[in-house]
């Protein structure tokens, strides 16, 4: 029996779907045209009246909007409604400066929680679940986004928020939470620490995990699995979207569906930004179709994936987005090469002897140099040095094989690369201060 929220929503057919979108499209193009002063204006210098908006096909002739649209508007600048209309506001951290500011109406919340909803179900988890959701509760989309939807389908939610690992096995144990909801880092530490602290993972209730806001591999899903004995699902959003809950994967864990009637994907190539086809890996980009406090017309995540409009097995027509393999803009190139962490992390958990943790150093004196600093399990590590080396040596050369660049490897003891109970920071890039 496949687990849906909203059956009827779930899954519509394609050509209903490709309508309803066109209605939802003009409608929207209408709103921010009349509502958005930074839209109004685009839309005027690019000759383009909310009347020329008819299909979904008529997306193309949209404006892109970047993540330094809304820098530029800090903070409240691409509101389309007065600050009184707004119940809950947001951010995300950035790399630079200001956070990225996210504001939501009263039905932004309530259109935020059905997609949670059908979010937390499409993975098989239902009301009778007890769901310890350790995404931090705060501006970080995650917590209150997480807590919405798990309360909406009626299951019990435990509103830990991140860290304090003792306690979170503690309440685990005790309160007998079926699933897990936190990013991947954090549950690869979770798995971790019980471990090291002899506590039995084959007592524990835990089913399910929902992991996300974080990239990560086939590979370390599999080492969560096998660690937890659970089955894990990749979850994927960003706050300028709502945040978690704009795709999920369901019960077949093969690719996430993004849910087509309150957005629009498409894929652009990564130079020109103009639209891939269906199949060809680009940047994903967002059009809001419900968003009242801050609708946004294509915008760009820098997210590069690839989109699969086929009906899946679970009967959801909803498009899916493989596993997102990198970020544009933190695609690193080394002495002139790309090279997209994801690459590494997934050549290195292949490898058994790997602890799931590591580190990837950038840096430059005359040429750029590559290090990667691999944390070894337990068992590897009481190995004798020869054997080290050869297993050294073997990552080397595997990274050689998928990179084309020479990559320092580093192996380093059990439990002394950072760990979090948030994102993981896996690139630590030095060059920047050396120009
Ligand atoms: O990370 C929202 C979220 C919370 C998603 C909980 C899933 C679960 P931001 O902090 O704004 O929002 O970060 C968004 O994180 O553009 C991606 O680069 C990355 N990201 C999020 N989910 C995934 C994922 C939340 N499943 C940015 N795989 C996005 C890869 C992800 N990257």
């Amino acid at each position: 029996m496949v687990n849906y929220w909203n059956k009827e929503a779930e899954v519509m057919p394609r050509k209903e779907l490709n309508e309803l979108q066109g209605k939802k499209l003009k409608k929207l193009v209408k709103y921010v045209y009349d509502n958005v002063e930074f839209y109004h204006n685009k839309l005027n210098k690019m000759g383009i009246k909310p009347n020329d908006i008819n299909s979904k096909d008529d997306i193309t002739k949209l404006p892109l909007t970047y993540k330094n649209d809304l820098r530029d508007h800090y903070p409240f600048g691409l509101n389309a409604v007065p600050m009184d209309e707004i119940i809950r506001i947001h951010a995300s951290s950035g790399t630079t400066g200001k956070p990225t500011v996210v504001t939501y109406t009263k039905k932004d919340i309530d259109d935020w929680t059905e997609l949670m909803a059908r979010t937390v179900m499409a993975p098989g988890v239902t009301h009778k679940d007890i769901i310890q959701n350790a995404y931090g509760y705060g501006l970080f989309t995650g917590g209150l986004g997480f807590h919405y939807g798990a309360e909406k389908i009626g299951a019990s939610v435990i509103p830990i928020s991140g860290g304090n690992t003792e306690r979170q096995l503690m309440i685990m144990q005790d309160f007998k939470s079926t699933v897990m909801t936190c990013t991947p880092s954090y549950a690869l530490f979770i798995a971790e620490f019980a471990q090291q602290n002899n506590i039995d993972i084959s007592k524990l209730s835990l089913k399910k995990g929902i992991f996300g806001a974080e990239p990560w591999s086939d590979n370390l899903r599999k080492t969560i699995e096998d660690a937890l004995q659970i089955d894990a699902y990749d979850i994927y959003g960003l706050s300028e979207i709502y945040g978690p809950g704009v795709s999920v994967e369901c019960e077949e864990k093969n690719g996430m569906h993004i849910w087509e009637d309150f957005f629009i994907v498409e894929t652009l190539d990564q130079e020109t930004l103009e639209p891939v086809g269906p199949g060809e890996e680009g940047i994903l980009a967002f059009t809001t179709l419900e968003k009242t406090g801050l609708p946004l017309l294509r915008y760009v995540t820098n997210d590069i994936s690839i989109l699969n409009p086929e009906k899946c097995t679970c009967g959801r027509m909803h498009v899916r987005m493989k596993k997102v393999t990198g970020r544009a803009d933190d695609m690193l190139i080394v002495r002139g090469i790309n090279v997209f962490p994801s690459q590494i992390e997934h050549a290195l958990m292949q490898i058994p002897g790997v602890a799931g943790y590591y580190q990837i150093i950038v840096d430059r004196d005359i040429i750029d140099s590559l290090e990667v600093k691999v944390e070894l399990s337990e068992e590897t590590f009481s190995d004798e040095m020869k054997k080290l080396e050869k297993f050294k040596n073997n990552i080397e050369e595997r990274l050689y094989t998928i990179l084309q660049v020479r990559a320092n490897v580093e192996l380093v003891a059990p439990g002394t690369l950072p760990r979090t109970e948030g994102k993981a920071q896996h690139v630590i890039d030095k060059r920047t201060k050396n120009i």
